[in-house]
């Protein structure tokens, strides 16, 4: 039988991705994007301006022949760099080696490659074209664009990659209820910028330009933690670095509404960010003129209507960023998807119900991981606890690497499910509190009987995939 077209709403970063696949595989593919053509009238939209590329976002690239060119415009990031209140700073490696880094991708730069790509294997990509009415009963929607005139439009198979505030889910959920449930975190996020440091005073740039045009470490990922809140930074290709303050909305002070413009929010950065406030030499423009951005987490008790619709990335499990697992998740989810749909081009209703089953549980999984590391992140310097933990965590993983591995690597360097991940991870966590007993002391620990207990309770790690 031959195959269905696919209609696709959306040419973001996993709509732009899927089409690319699915073309690849053979199918005829449609896409529907809202906003006029980013390669042309640049980009518009308040959405994160980088982002981080890790192991499963880097292997669905991979899969589609794109990881590479990706990898160009790219900047290495070796691990964290946390800056303490007094101009303190640690670096601490995510792996032993360059094989175990992550990548800081500009959003523009990255859905511009992915959108040639798709046209490239064949997808049609449609550019300020906006569905609506979409008639499941009919299976046709209203299509209108930039000028303001409207056409029918048939479809098969719809699939909705368009965002956190999907439009193809509020169809679907009014059609149908989804059991959509919403959860807002109650912290928002600011963008603010470190330019290269020729724009900024020589007097500032630390390490007298030992960084070349990097005001601070390229090869980081910034963490400035402060307990109820934190600022994160991330190098660009050009030298800057795109730096994100996330702080409760409201309650008790600091907060959005209590830091309402630019002279309040400065002085709260001389008291708690006093190393990071020079790098930032438009910190008032930025701090006045960009929005402050929502975090909330998705849940859909049902991703997909039969065969004639599905939820993919954001739409279906959208996620708060502190794992930098939203676009690694999403495109996880591309590759999962293309693989079922070129196993049963026909049988939508069957694959959507699969992907469903398969992707569900890990993309809860990946949702509580996100939220909890918010708490690890803005805390991560200041509780002894978690720190003589993660030690003791560090001579098990060396002792026994065939069975104890840190959470963080599973989810961002191995391919092995999200859902293993959360409850590996707790069971290890669960085997740590035991053997310090409420102790923060390492030196207590008989690491002998510790390696003998974790491997009596805990099977071996599954075998890592290195393809
Ligand atoms: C990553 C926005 C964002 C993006 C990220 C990460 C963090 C903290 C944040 C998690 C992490 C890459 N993380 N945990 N420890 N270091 N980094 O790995 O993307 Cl806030």
């Amino acid at each position: 039988m031959a195959k269905q077209p696919i209609t696709l709403i959306g040419g973001g970063l996993v709509g732009a991705l899927l089409a690319q696949q699915l073309a690849q595989r053979g199918f005829a593919v449609e896409v529907f994007e809202k906003f006029p053509d980013p390669r042309f009238i640049g980009f518009s939209g308040g959405r994160s301006i980088n982002l981080a590329l890790a192991e499963r976002g880097l292997q669905a690239l991979r899969t589609a022949g794109l990881a590479d060119d990706v990898l160009r415009h790219a900047v290495m990031m070796r691990g964290r760099m946390v800056h303490g209140r007094e101009n303190s700073t640690s670096l601490q490696r995510y792996g032993v080696d360059d094989s175990e880094v992550i990548w800081s991708v500009s959003r523009s730069t990255l859905n511009t490659l992915l959108l040639d790509a798709a046209e490239a294997a064949g997808a049609q990509i449609h550019f300020g074209q906006s569905p609506h009415n979409i008639d499941f009963d009919s299976q046709r929607m209203d299509v209108t664009d930039a000028a303001g005139a409207t056409r029918s439009v048939p479809f098969g198979m719809l699939i909705g990659a368009d965002g956190a505030g999907s439009g193809v889910r509020a169809a679907m959920n009014a059609y149908a209820p989804l059991g959509e449930r919403i959860e807002s975190l109650g912290h928002g996020y600011k963008e603010l910028e470190i330019p290269p440091t020729d724009e900024l005073p020589t007097s500032l740039v630390r390490g007298n330009g030992a960084y070349g045009p990097f005001a601070i470490e390229p090869h980081a990922l910034h963490i400035w933690p402060r307990g109820g809140y934190m600022c994160i930074a991330l190098p660009n290709t050009e030298g800057s670095f795109t730096v994100t303050l996330f702080l409760p909305n409201d309650g008790s002070a600091p907060s959005f509404a209590s830091l309402q413009d630019s002279n309040a929010a400065a002085a709260f950065f001389r008291e708690d960010f006093p190393g990071l406030l020079p790098l930032i030499p438009k910190f008032a423009e930025d701090y006045d003129g960009h929005p402050v951005g929502t975090l909330s987490t998705l849940y859909l008790d049902r991703w997909h209507l039969d065969g004639r619709a599905l939820l993919i990335g954001d739409a279906a499990h959208a996620i708060v960023p502190f794992h930098g697992q939203g676009m690694n998740c999403g495109f996880e989810d591309t590759v999962v998807l293309t693989d079922l749909l070129a196993e049963a081009p026909c049988d939508s209703a069957d694959v959507f119900a699969e992907f469903q089953r398969i992707r569900r549980p890990d993309a809860n999984a990946i949702a509580t991981m996100a939220l909890e590391n918010y708490i690890e992140m803005r805390d991560s310097v200041a509780d002894p606890h978690y720190l003589a933990k993660r030690e003791l965590g560090v001579l098990l993983a060396e002792r026994a690497p065939e069975h104890y591995m840190a959470r963080y690597r599973m989810v961002t360097f191995t391919h092995l499910p999200y859902a293993y991940a959360l409850e590996r991870g707790r069971a290890q966590d669960a085997l740590l509190d035991e053997l310090l007993h409420n102790s923060n002391d390492i030196a207590s620990v008989n690491l002998d009987a510790a390696v003998t207990l974790l491997k009596n309770r805990l099977p071996p790690l599954p075998p890592l995939r290195h393809d």
